[in-house]
C-alpha cells in the first residue's frame, strides 16, 4: 500500500499547472479561502460536495453534518447514488424505511434463491460460498442476460434480453396470482395494494413476454411454479436491477412477489438488495445527503428538532429541504450554477455515466479538491488541491453491511507520510472554517459513534443498545435495529436477525405497499447504425471498481488482461469478421474506444460486455436514470463495432 500513488502530502496545482506539495497548514487554509471565495462570488449554493459508500459511518455523517449545518453546502450527493439509490427508494416507498430485510444464513435456509442481475460468484464470493454451504439442494434461478459464472451455477437461467425483467417478473407474478400461489392471509393483514397489482399484471401474458424477453414461456412457467412451490424462497438483487432506467419499479415487482407468496420475515426468505461498497449501507443512514442523518426529513420539523437536540447544535443550522441528486449536481456544473466541488473516496472521472461530458464539466469548475488516499486517479488530476488520505485499517470507525450488521474496523497500521484519516481531515476543515465549537463533541471516532446513537433513537435504525466499541468488538458486530429496550429485554444481541418477522413494516398503516406501473421501451434501442446493446458491469473478482487500489497488487494484476476488451457472440463476430484477440473499435452516439476481442458465447446475438474497471467504458455509456432514484441506467446503450487492423 506504500506505492508511489499514495497521495502523501497535501499538492497545490500551482501556476505551472502541476501540483506542488505543501503543508497541512496551508492546504487547509487554502481549502477554507478558495470555497468561501466562492460562496461569496456566486452564493452559498455554488459549492457542493460528492462522497462515497467507502468511509466508516463516523466519517460520512462528519462531513455531511459539517458541509451542511457548518458550512452551508446544501448540495451533495454520493457514489451511493451509482449503486445502491434504487434499491434504497424501492425499500422506503414498499416497507415504509429503507430496510433489507434479511440476514446471511438467508442464503443457507432458502429452498429456493432467485437472483435477478446479480452476478456473486465474482461480486458477493464470500456470500456465494454461503449459497454452496445450503444443504437443502436448493433450486437456483438466475435472471441475467449474459451467461455469468453465476448462471453457469444455477439450476434454472432465464438469459432475458437486457431490460426486460419489469415485464418478466410481471409475467411471473401474474402466474403466481392465476394459478394461487398466494399467502391471502398475509396480502391481506399486512400490504395494501393487491387489487391494483393483480389487475396491472394480468395483461402480462408469459407467451407474449416470452418472445419479447428472449426466452421460452416454458422457462418462465418453470420458474414461477418452482417460486410458488417454494417454501422457503429468497430473491436477490444487486446492479442488473438497480442500473435501469426502471430499477425502482422493478426491484418493487421482486418486493412484490416476496410480498404475495409470504415469503418474507421467515428464514431463508426476503426481497433482499445485496449492497456493493464496504459501507453503501453507512452512507444510506448516515451521509446527511438525500435524507437528514439517520433517514429523519428535511421538511419535517418534528424531526429537525430531534435531530438538532440528538447532535446538540441550534435548529437553524439544519436545513429545510434536501439536495439536488448527483445528475443534477453534474447539470449544474453545466449550467455555472455550481463553481466549487469537493470530492470525497471517489473517482467520478472515471465511473460516472457519460464520463467524456464529466471531465470537460471539471474543466469550468473556479475550484475542485479531491480528498483521496491515491495523488493520480483520473479525478484527482483534475484537482486544484488533493488532501492525501489514510484508508482502511489505517485508521478505526463503523461499516454496516448489506444484512444491517454494524462491524468495527481497526487502525492495523499507520498511513503513510501526512496522509491523514477523513476523519482528521474534516475536524481540521472544522477548525480552519471557524465551527469547531459545533463540534466540539466529535474528537474521535468513537464519540461520534455516541452521538449518532443518539440520532437513531426510536428509528427503525435504532442502535441506542450498543455498549459502545467494546461490543461491536466483542460480538463481531451487531445488526441494527438493537435498542437501549432490546438490549434490557435480551441482553446479549443474537447472531441472526431479520426484519418483519411480525408482519410490521414501517408505514404509518404498518403495511408494506404493493407498486407497479407500466413498462416503458428503452430509451436508446439497437437500431440498423448502432445494432448491439452494450451491457458494462464487473469482470473478474481481482478487479475492484477505477482498480486505484486493486492494481497496487502485482499478485492481483496477473489474474486480470490488463487492457480493455469487449466480450462479444461468436456469432456476431463472424458476421463482423471479428477474430478473437483483434483490436476492435466500440463506438457508442456519445464515444468511441480501441479495445480487445473477446468471443465468447457468455453474450448473446446482439449484445456486449465491458468491464467498468476500465477508464474508458464510460465514454460509451448514454446519460439516462431511474426518475424515482436518480441512479444512472450504466447497463443499456446502442453500440457498433468495427474491426480495426492490427
Ligand atoms: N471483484 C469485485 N467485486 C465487487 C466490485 C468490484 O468492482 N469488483 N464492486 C462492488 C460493488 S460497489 C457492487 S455495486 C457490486 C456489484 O455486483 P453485481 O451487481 O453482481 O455486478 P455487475 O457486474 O455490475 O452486474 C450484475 C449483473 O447484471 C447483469 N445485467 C445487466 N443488465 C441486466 C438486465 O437488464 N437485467 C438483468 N437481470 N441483469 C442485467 C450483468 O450481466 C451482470 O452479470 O459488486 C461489488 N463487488
Ligand atoms: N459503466 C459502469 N459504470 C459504473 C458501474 C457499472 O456497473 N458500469 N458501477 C457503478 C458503481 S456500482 C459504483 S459503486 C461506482 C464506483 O465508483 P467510484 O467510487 O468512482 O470508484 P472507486 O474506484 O471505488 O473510487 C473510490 C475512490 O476512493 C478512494 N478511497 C478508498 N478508500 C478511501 C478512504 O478511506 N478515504 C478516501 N479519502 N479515499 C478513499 C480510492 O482510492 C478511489 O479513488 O462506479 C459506478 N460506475
Ligand atoms: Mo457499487
Amino acid at each position: 500500500m506504500d506505492s508511489p500513488d499514495r497521495a502523501t502530502t497535501p499538492l497545490l496545482r500551482g501556476d505551472d499547472g502541476t501540483h506542488h506539495p505543501i503543508g497541512w497548514d496551508e492546504a487547509f487554509q487554502t481549502f477554507v479561502d478558495q470555497v468561501r471565495g466562492v460562496q461569496e462570488r456566486h452564493g452559498k449554493d455554488s459549492v457542493a460536495f460528492l462522497s462515497t459508500g467507502q468511509i466508516p459511518s463516523e466519517e460520512m455523517a462528519f462531513l455531511g453534518a459539517l458541509a451542511r449545518f457548518g458550512m452551508g453546502i446544501k448540495h451533495c450527493d454520493g457514489n451511493t447514488r451509482q449503486c445502491m439509490a434504487t434499491a434504497a427508494t424501492a425499500y422506503k416507498e414498499s416497507f415504509g424505511f429503507d430496510a433489507p430485510p434479511y440476514t446471511y444464513d438467508d442464503y443457507e435456509q432458502s429452498d429456493c434463491l432467485v437472483f435477478i442481475g446479480a452476478n456473486p460468484c465474482i461480486a458477493h464470493p464470500i456470500m456465494w460460498e454461503r449459497v454452496l454451504r445450503n444443504q437443502k439442494r436448493p433450486e437456483i434461478i438466475v435472471i441475467d442476460p449474459r451467461r455469468t459464472e453465476t448462471a453457469m451455477a444455477a439450476s434454472q437461467h432465464l438469459q432475458i434480453r437486457p431490460k426486460n425483467d419489469l415485464a418478466l417478473l410481471y409475467a411471473i407474478t401474474n402466474y403466481l396470482i392465476e394459478n394461487d400461489f398466494v399467502d391471502h392471509d398475509f396480502v391481506s393483514a399486512n400490504t395494501t395494494g393487491f387489487e391494483q397489482l393483480r389487475d396491472t399484471v394480468a395483461s402480462y401474458d408469459i407467451d407474449a413476454v416470452a418472445s419479447q424477453a428472449g426466452v421460452s414461456p416454458a422457462a418462465i412457467r418453470r420458474a414461477a411454479e418452482t417460486i410458488g412451490k417454494g417454501t422457503a424462497v429468497s430473491l436477490w438483487w444487486t446492479m442488473g436491477v438497480n442500473q435501469s432506467y426502471q430499477g425502482t419499479r422493478t426491484a418493487q415487482a421482486i418486493i412484490n412477489i416476496a410480498l404475495i407468496t409470504g415469503n418474507i420475515g421467515r428464514p431463508g426468505t426476503g426481497a433482499n438488495s445485496i449492497t456493493g461498497q464496504c459501507n453503501a449501507m453507512g452512507s444510506r443512514l448516515w451521509s446527511n445527503t438525500t435524507s437528514l442523518i439517520g433517514h429523519h426529513r428535511f421538511d419535517d420539523e418534528t424531526d429537525r428538532r430531534k435531530v438538532a437536540g440528538a447532535l446538540g447544535m441550534d435548529l437553524d443550522c439544519i436545513p429545510t429541504e434536501g439536495s439536488w441528486k448527483y445528475d443534477r449536481i453534474i447539470e449544474g456544473v453545466r449550467r455555472g450554477e455550481i463553481k466549487g466541488l469537493w470530492i470525497i473516496a471517489t473517482n467520478p472521472a472515471h465511473t460516472w455515466i457519460d464520463q467524456s461530458d464529466v471531465r470537460e464539466l471539471f474543466g469550468k469548475l473556479e475550484f475542485m479538491a479531491v480528498q483521496d488516499m491515491y495523488h493520480n486517479t483520473e479525478t484527482a488530476q483534475h484537482a486544484d488541491l488533493i488532501l492525501p488520505s489514510a484508508g482502511w485499517g489505517e485508521k478505526e470507525g463503523t461499516f454496516i453491511n448489506s444484512e444491517r450488521r454494524i462491524g468495527l474496523i481497526k487502525k492495523v497500521r499507520r498511513a503513510p507520510g501526512q496522509a491523514l484519516a477523513d476523519f482528521h481531515i474534516f475536524r481540521g476543515i472544522a477548525h480552519y472554517w471557524g465551527v469547531a465549537e459545533q463540534f466540539a463533541e466529535w474528537t474521535d471516532p468513537e464519540a461520534v459513534f455516541r452521538i449518532l446513537q443518539r440520532v437513531s433513537r426510536d428509528q427503525p435504525c435504532d442502535m441506542t443498545g450498543i455498549d459502545g466499541y467494546r461490543e461491536l468488538d466483542a460480538c463481531g458486530g451487531i445488526q441494527w435495529p438493537w435498542s437501549q429496550a432490546d438490549a434490557e429485554k435480551y441482553g446479549e444481541p443474537p447472531q441472526q436477525r431479520r426484519l418483519f418477522s411480525d408482519g410490521r413494516f414501517f408505514h404509518e398503516d404498518g403495511k408494506a405497499r404493493l407498486i407497479v406501473d407500466d413498462v416503458v421501451p428503452m430509451p436508446e434501442p439497437p437500431d440498423s447504425t448502432f445494432p448491439i446493446t452494450l451491457l458494462t458491469g464487473r469482470g473478474t473478482v481481482s478487479q475492484w471498481h477505477t482498480q486505484t487500489r486493486t492494481r497496487q497488487s502485482p499478485v492481483l494484476r496477473l489474474l486480470y488482461p490488463n487492457e480493455a476488451y469487449v466480450e462479444i457472440n461468436p456469432v456476431d463476430a463472424d458476421e463482423l469478421e471479428i477474430e478473437h484477440g483483434q483490436k476492435v473499435r466500440v463506438q457508442s452516439r456519445r464515444g468511441q474506444v480501441i479495445v480487445t476481442a473477446c468471443v465468447t458465447a457468455t453474450v448473446r446475438r446482439g449484445q456486449a460486455f465491458i468491464p467498468m474497471h476500465y477508464d474508458t467504458t464510460n465514454q460509451l455509456t448514454l446519460s439516462h436514470f431511474d426518475p424515482h432514484s436518480g441512479q444512472p441506467s450504466y447497463k443499456d446503450c446502442a453500440v457498433r463495432i468495427i474491426p480495426q487492423s492490427n
